[in-house]
C-alpha cells in the first residue's frame, strides 16, 4: 500500500497568499508563471505551453485513480529540470523552479511507468536577472560546488564499494555480497535523485520487478538481491555465467554513472527540489518496504536517502537562513526528529530487517517524514523567489 505523502493537499501550497481549500479553483491567474497541471490517468493538461525565464510554478493536480508523477524534461527529453514524484489520487503537489530561456517537455506520468504523456514547453527570456536577490554571490557558488564535490564524492565511493560488492558476488561469496548489498547501495541512494536525472541507467540500475514493462530486461541492483534472497518457491538461481552478466552490467552502468557526474553543474533550485525529491523516495518506497522486497534492507536505504536530503538543506543552509530563516530552523528540526526515530531501528554497523518493523512503527516513521516534507517542500520557493 502506498502511503500518502501529506495528509491534504493544501500542506504544500508555497505561496502565503494563495487561499486554501478544497475545491481551489486550479485556474493559474493569466500573464504570471503560474502554470497548473491536471494529470488523469490517461491525459495530461497543461494550462500554458510557455512562460517566461525566472521563477516557474507547476501546481500540479492528480485527478486520476492512479498515482502520478509530473515532468520538466530539458530539449534531449532525458534531462529532468524538475519533477514531483508519488502524488497519491485527489493530491496536489507543487513544483517550483528557476528556469532560463528554452524548449522543455512537460510530462505526466500516470502509473510511474514508461515515457509518459508528453507536451512540447518553450521558455522565453524575460530578460530577468536569474541570480537570487539578498544573497551573497559568493556564497551561492560556494554552495554550488560544495554540493558537485559532494556527488562526485558519492559516486566514487559507490564505484568501490559496488566493485566489492559484484566482486563478492560473482565468486560465490553470498554472505559477503548480502553484508555489501545495503553498504554499496546507499552512496546511491544518497545521491539517487542524480543518478535518475539520467533516464537510461535509473531503469537499468535500479529498477524493481513490479515496474518491469512488458518486453523489457530486468537487471541491476533488484535483480541481483532477488538472486541473494530468492524466493521459498518457483525461482531459478542464476548460474554462474548469469551472475557474471548480471554483475559486470551493474558495474558498468555505475562507472558510467561516475564518469558523467564529473561534468555536471547544478542551480540552486536543483538542489533544494532535489533534497525534497529524496525524501519522497523515502515515502515512495521505503516506507511501503517495496523497494528491497527481497533483503528488508529499506532501512539503509531510507537512511541513506534522508542523509542526502539533510546535505541538499545543509548545503543551502547559509542561502535559506538569509531568506527565511524561520523555515530554515523548522527543516533541521524536523530533520533531528527524524533521525532520533530511525536511530531506534539501529543494529551493529546497519539496521534491523524492515520484515521486523511493525505497521504502527512504518506509521510513526511515515508521520515524521512528511512533517519534514512540508517545510522542505517550502526550501525551492523560499530560496528562488
Ligand atoms: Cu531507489
Amino acid at each position: 500500500m502506498k502511503l500518502p505523502l501529506l495528509a491534504t493537499a493544501c500542506a504544500l501550497v508555497i505561496a502565503p497568499l494563495a487561499a486554501c481549500s478544497i475545491t481551489e479553483d486550479n485556474e493559474p491567474k493569466s500573464g504570471s508563471n503560474a502554470i497548473s497541471v491536471t494529470s488523469t490517468d490517461d491525459t495530461c493538461r497543461v494550462s500554458a505551453a510557455k512562460a517566461e525565464s525566472g521563477t516557474v510554478s507547476f501546481k500540479v493536480k492528480n485527478a486520476g485513480d492512479k498515482v502520478t508523477e509530473f515532468y520538466l524534461l530539458g530539449e534531449d527529453g532525458l534531462r529532468i529540470v524538475g519533477e514531483v514524484e508519488n502524488i497519491g489520487p485527489g493530491l496536489s503537489r507543487d513544483l517550483m523552479l528557476t528556469a532560463t530561456p528554452g524548449k522543455y517537455f512537460t510530462a505526466c506520468k500516470p502509473g510511474m511507468i514508461g515515457e509518459g504523456i508528453r507536451a512540447d514547453f518553450t521558455v522565453s527570456d524575460s530578460g530577468k536577472d536569474l541570480t537570487i536577490t539578498g544573497v551573497d554571490q559568493k556564497a551561492i557558488d560556494a554552495a554550488l560546488t560544495q554540493y558537485s564535490n559532494y556527488v562526485k564524492n558519492q559516486t566514487g565511493e559507490l564505484v568501490a564499494k559496488t566493485q566489492e560488492f559484484v566482486d563478492a558476488y560473482k565468486a560465490g561469496d553470498d554472505d559477503k555480497a548480502r553484508k555489501l548489498f545495503p553498504v554499496a547501495r546507499t552512496n546511491w541512494e544518497r545521491t539517487e535523485t542524480v543518478a535518475e536525472s539520467f533516464g537510461d541507467l535509473d531503469p537499468k540500475t535500479d529498477l524493481r520487478e513490479r515496474d518491469l514493462e512488458p518486453g523489457q530486461k530486468w537487471t541491476g541492483w533488484h535483480a541481483i538481491e532477488k538472486d541473494l534472497w530468492p524466493p521459498a518457491k518457483g525461482y531459478t538461481a542464476f548460474t554462474k555465467a548469469q551472475r557474471s552478466t548480471y554483475a559486470d552490467d551493474l558495474m558498468a552502468n555505475i562507472t558510467t554513472l561516475n564518469t558523467r557526474v564529473q561534468d555536471l553543474t547544478y542551480t540552486v533550485d536543483q538542489i533544494a527540489n532535489g533534497s525534497k525529491g529524496l525524501l519522497d523516495e523515502v515515502a515512495s518506497g521505503k516506507i511501503t518496504g517495496e523497494e528491497d522486497i527481497w533483503s528488508h534492507t529499506d532501512l539503509w536505504d531510507f537512511q541513506a536517502n534522508v542523509d542526502g536530503a539533510r546535505v541538499g538543506y545543509e548545503t543551502l543552509k547559509p542561502l535559506l537562513d538569509a531568506k527565511d530563516e524561520a523555515l530554515s530552523t523548522e527543516i533541521g528540526k524536523r530533520f533531528a526528529a527524524l533521525q532520533v526515530l530511525l536511530d531506534k531501528y539501529k543494529e551493529g554497523d546497519g539496521f534491523v530487517f524492515y520484515d521486523t518493523v511493525t505497521e504502527p512503527q512504518r506509521k510513526e516513521l511515515s508521520n515524521a517524514v512528511n512533517a519534514l516534507a512540508e517545510p522542505l517542500s517550502k526550501m525551492a520557493g523560499a530560496l528562488t523567489l
